[in-house]
């Protein structure tokens, strides 16, 4: 099992499609452990965006972040961080696939919705930021059906 973070941008606070979005990882069997509504700072931004603080395109990006309210969620499964990804699909709504959550809200080349670890240290590293008291550990009545785990 897996534990990825997922940050559903102000976009899609602002489009009305936070209940969509997230129940497509619901049905795909992703576990909430953790949520959040708030607002990313100005030095969270920095923080969680470390690697593409020095592009050209952070100014902006810093900007749509902190914007507005954010909602970030811990979300749990077998393979959680990769599968999640290719729920999101590519980076901009434009590019990414038909029945990507980015490919299928938005066509937008600026603003896309959600945003999900790419890889186990950057889960770990993401969660503490958003999570730093901890997750919700707790067992899915589905779970048996859900993570083939019945006895
Ligand atoms: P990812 O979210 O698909 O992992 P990254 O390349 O890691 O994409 O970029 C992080 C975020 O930075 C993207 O989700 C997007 O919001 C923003 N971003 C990346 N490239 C650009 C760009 O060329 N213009 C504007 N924003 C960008
Ligand atoms: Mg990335």
């Amino acid at each position: 099992m897996e534990t990825t973070l997922i940050l559903f941008k102000p976009d899609a606070l602002h489009r009305g499609l936070v209940g969509q979005i997230l129940s497509r990882f619901e049905t795909k069997g992703l576990q909430l452990v953790g949520m959040r509504l708030m607002c990313m700072s100005s030095e969270l931004a920095d923080t969680h965006y470390a690697e593409h603080v020095d592009k050209p395109f952070y100014p902006g990006l810093k900007g749509f972040m902190t914007s507005s309210p954010i909602i970030a969620m811990a979300l749990r499964g077998p393979n959680a961080i990769a599968v999640a990804r290719s729920m999101m699909g590519k980076t901009f709504g434009i590019e990414a696939e038909a029945g990507t959550i980015r490919g299928d809200f938005g066509c937008s080349k600026s603003y896309n919705l959600v945003h999900g670890s790419d890889s186990q240290e950057s889960a770990e590293r993401e969660l503490g930021l958003y999570f730093p008291e901890g997750l919700e550990d707790w067992k899915p009545i589905q779970a048996p059906w859900l993570w083939d785990d019945r006895e």
